[in-house]
């Protein structure tokens, strides 16, 4: 949203404790979700491609079909191979969902750490993660590293220098800098 100025409110749910306003909106009590009027929408890949659209600004997803389908299947492999360690950390350590053992927490912490070693040569011969310039795939890439910040696991980026190259030149982007807000209103302020 930043990237194409849409002006937008941000609402911060604790996802240990889903406020009734929140599960309203978000039928799998997942973030993010969003709310545009009557509209509501779930999944970022969904949200992103509604949000590319609707709105006018930078071309996020492509020119061509054939670019299109470049950047959503990067997106889905993110999503469905890349994220999954970070997922089940978030099982077993944050949400107390999964049987947490250490032997299941090295495993997905060794997986997520070749995945990074994966990414690192993914950047080796291109300067974003599709089409040769940034796109809605660099945003979803960007939101993993985040998770995955959240927990404590850096990139390495003395190991790993293309990908840190790569998080730099996101870090560089006034959308990004401008997405930390100071604070957040509550769910229930949302008003549903
Ligand atoms: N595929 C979903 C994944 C969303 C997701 O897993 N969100 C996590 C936070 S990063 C969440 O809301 N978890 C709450 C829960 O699992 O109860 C997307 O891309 O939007």
């Amino acid at each position: 949203m930043r990237e194409k100025e849409v002006p937008f409110e941000v609402f911060e749910v604790d996802l240990k404790a889903k406020q009734s306003e929140f599960l309203r909106i978000s039928p799998a009590g997942k973030v993010p979700v969003l709310v545009d009027g009557t509209t509501k929408v779930w999944e970022s890949m969904v949200i992103n491609e509604y949000l590319e659209e609707r709105y006018a600004g930078p071309n996020l997803l492509g020119d061509s079909p054939g670019q299109r389908a470049e950047v959503r299947t990067a997106i889905l492999e993110l999503n469905s191979t890349y994220y999954q360690p970070l997922a089940k950390l978030a099982a077993m350590l944050y949400y107390g969902r999964e049987r947490r053992d250490d032997k299941r927490i090295q495993r997905q912490l060794d997986l997520w750490d070749s995945y990074l070693d994966c990414l690192d040569e993914h950047f080796c011969d291109r300067e974003w993660y599709a089409l040769g310039h940034f796109t809605l795939a660099d945003i979803n890439l960007y939101t993993m590293v985040r998770v995955s910040q959240g927990f404590g696991i850096g990139i390495d980026g003395a190991k790993r220098k293309q990908l840190q190259s790569w998080l730099k030149r996101m870090e560089s982007r006034d959308s990004v800098k401008r997405s930390a807000p100071a604070s957040i209103p509550a769910a229930a302020e949302l008003g549903h």
